[in-house]
Order: structure tokens, then sequence, then C-alpha cells
């Protein structure tokens, strides 16, 4: 295994403008590795921290301490160290010495790590996804099922809507390619009939790029939806999914959604109505994200719904031990920057399917044009990822990575639907 020779950091800028971490690592044997973190804006309580400087500069979300960290406390000791991923990622944990990366920043840790990542993927002369197959250990490959956000609300638009995430899943597919044309053709039906119903100012976009229009309710954004999907002809082989991301709408022990206010039961009721007039097969953060018996209880009640847990769990093996314990959801969203290494989110990925929970690889809100977790959605064969809508580059850069991704494995490409 090449060693580390030398350790390049610099701030760069995110999707939303905002400026995030950049690493370059370059091995002895010439092999070059590059990965720069994304942001979210609607972040769990227990994710590790992402260092921002405050002050004036870029209105307090600057990086330049994580970059500095990152080339002199973390390149002066990895320097001349072998780039082998759970020893480097298991030293950057104790460099930093605090349960959260608060002192050298999760960025600033994740940056290293990822790059590192890539550098021994070139160094192995292998696509990175077959790397880190490798380092994983899995049997199989599988091009993932996307999961596409065609309509933003709360943190990440400005409209009234209460959930922030309505999307569409393409299950009905054979291959990435076909799947990815059928969000295409049903996101461009959407923005046809928003356009024509609602005028020009509903067809603007929100930060995952999907359309943010002025809809107010819940209810009026699946319809929506969904008409766009049969519009466009893809009723048999397309489903519905929501992120609530309901921490967002929490206060005070009750949930506001729609102009009324919801106890966790009542929210629950609002769901079960949702499930039976919309082909829902998955929703993400129901609850609020210290809220496990809420979550149980909805993954009781919908044995064949897809319960997934971001916030609840945001990628810590030990939030994720206490979820499976109490049987709170039973698909991990899987996020790198929510915990800081590569290491860590590979062993929260297989606590999750050892217990027999789905995982679902994620992008955040804040993305750069880094695709680094297609390449580990393939590797992971989990078969599921949340990318975004088809529109902005940030996530084009992720389907564009796939569809490569398809081409190079040829015949041996499968697209595969768990549930
Ligand atoms: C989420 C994410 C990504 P954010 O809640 O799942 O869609 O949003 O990155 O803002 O946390
Ligand atoms: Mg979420």
């Amino acid at each position: 295994m090449a060693l580390i020779k030398e350790v390049k950091a610099r701030e760069v800028l995110d999707s939303r403008g905002n400026p995030t971490v950049e690493c370059e690592i370059l091995l002895e044997d010439g092999s070059l590795g590059k990965a720069m973190v994304p942001s979210g804006a609607s972040t769990g309580a227990h994710e590790a921290k992402e260092l921002r400087d405050g002050g004036k500069r870029y209105l307090g979300k600057g990086v330049l301490n994580a970059v500095s960290n990152i080339r002199k406390a973390i390149a002066t000791k990895i320097i001349g160290r072998e780039a082998e991923q759970k020893s480097l990622d298991a030293f950057l944990l104790e460099l930093d010495g605090t349960p959260n990366k608060q002192k050298l920043g999760a960025n600033a840790i994740l940056a290293v790590s990822l790059a590192s990542a890539r550098a021994s993927s070139a160094s192995e002369r292998l696509p990175l996804y077959a790397y880190l197959q490798k380092l994983y250990g899995s049997s199989s490959l599988s091009l993932p099922v996307p999961f596409a956000n065609l309509i933003n609300g709360s943190r990440h638009a400005g409209n009234d809507l209460a959930f922030q995430e309505f999307m569409i899943v393409p299950i009905g597919f054979k291959h990435f390619g076909e799947a990815a044309r059928a969000i295409v053709e049903i996101y461009q039906t959407l923005k046809a009939s928003l356009e024509k119903r609602l005028g020009r100012s509903a067809i603007n976009v929100g930060d995952e790029g999907g359309f943010a229009p002025p809809l107010q309710k819940t209810e009026e954004a699946l319809e929506t939806l969904w008409k766009a999907v049969q519009e466009a002809g893809y009723a048999n082989q397309v489903k519905l999914a929501l992120d609530v991301a309901a921490t967002s709408i929490f206060r005070e022990g009750m949930y506001f959604v729609d102009g009324q206010t919801l106890s966790s039961s009542q929210l629950q009721d609002f769901y079960t109505s949702l499930l039976s007039k919309f082909p829902i097969i998955s929703i993400e953060d129901p609850f609020f994200e210290e809220d496990f018996a809420s979550f149980a209880s909805i993954t009781k009640q919908f044995p064949n719904l897809q319960v997934v847990a971001d916030d609840l769990t945001v990628t810590n093996v030990s939030r994720l031990q206490q979820a499976i314990q109490q049987k709170a959801g039973n698909c991990l969203l899987l996020k790198v920057n929510q915990v800081g290494t590569l290491s860590e989110s590979l062993e929260a990925a297989k606590l999750a399917l050892q217990n027999k929970w789905g995982v679902m690889v994620s992008h955040r809100s804040g993305e750069t044009e880094d695709s680094f977790i297609s390449d580990l959605a393939v590797a992971l064969d989990c078969r599921q990822i949340k990318l975004g809508a088809p529109c902005r580059s940030e996530r084009t850069a992720k389907y564009n990575r796939l569809l490569r991704i398809e081409e190079e494995q040829g015949e041996a490409a499968k697209l595969a639907w768990i549930r």
C-alpha cells in the first residue's frame, strides 16, 4: 500500500454558494485523490460537527479553520503513513479526540477520509466503486434505484409546504438509464403542468433542483406530482416517497402541518390517510429526531412501508443500534458527512444490513460536483440512493456518474429494488 506524500486543502464553494472544504491527497506512487464535502440545511442535532469560522467573512460560514486543520494538524501527522482506510480513519478520530469531531471539524476529517479513498482506488487502478466494494467486502454490485425529489418544501424552498421532499421512485425498470429517463420525463411534465396552472414563478427550483411551487397543502403537492407521473405514462413503474424532515416542523411537542397543530398520533393518522390515497412506499423522518417510540409505532402499523431514519440515526452506529433495538424504522439514510469518516459510514451500513434494515445512500441539500456517493451506493449494493431532481449540475453529477458506471458494467449492470 502506497504512502501519503502530500496533502493539500482549500476552501471552495458548494451549491448554495457557501464555502466548503476540498482536500487533495497525493501518494508516493503518483496516485492522486480529491474530494469535496457536502453540507445540510435540516441537520440532525447529533450529527458530527461541521467547523465554520464565524465572524464577518462569508457571513460566518467560512471554513478556513477546517482547511488549516488539514494543512497543519492533519497533514503533518499523516504524511509518510500508509493510505490504508481503516487505520487512517481511526488515526483521524484519535487526532481529533472529541466525540463529535468538533476539534478538527467533521468537514476537515471527511475531506481527508474521502480523498484518501480516491487516491487508494487510483493506486490500485480500480474504479472508485470497485475499490469501495473491496473495502466494504460486499460480494456483488448493483445500480441503485434513484429517489428523485421533484417538489421541494420546508427548509429547502421559499414556499409554504410543511414537508421537505416529495419524491418519485422509479422501481419498474431494469436499467438505471431507463429510470433516469423516466425521472426526467416526469420532471419536465411536472414543469409544464405547474407553469400552466400556477404561472412561471411556480417553476423556480429549490435547493435540490426540484420545483418550489407556491402550494400550501401536502395533498395538493402529492396530487400534482402523481398527476405528472400519470401524464408522463409511468404510473405502473413509479411510486412516491416523502422526506417529512419532521424536526423542522416540530415545536414544543407539536407538529405544524398545513395550518394545523398535530400531536404525534394525529400526525400518524395524517400519514395513514396519505397512504390510503397515494402510492407512497417510503417515508423518511416522519417524527422528531428524538422520538424513537413514534418511529416504532408507524413501522409497526405499516409493515410494507419503508420508514427511513435520517436525523434520528445520523449515520451513527450507536444511534442506529438504539433504533434497531426499538424497531424504530427499517432503513438507514446514509450521509457520509453526518458521521465524518468513510469507515464509520461503512460500519453503519454493515450494522443496518446485518439487521435486515435497508440502506439509502444520500446527498445533502448543499452539494458539490463530487459524485462520491454514486460509487458508494453501487459498492454497498444497497439498491437505493437519494439524489434530488435531475436538474442543477451538483445533482446531475450523481446521475451522470451512475450512467457512466452502468455503461462500464455493461451486461453485468443490474438495477434492483429490494422491498
Ligand atoms: C435530508 C437532506 C437531504 P439536508 O434531510 O435528507 O435531502 O437534507 O441535507 O438539508 O439535511
Ligand atoms: Mg432527511
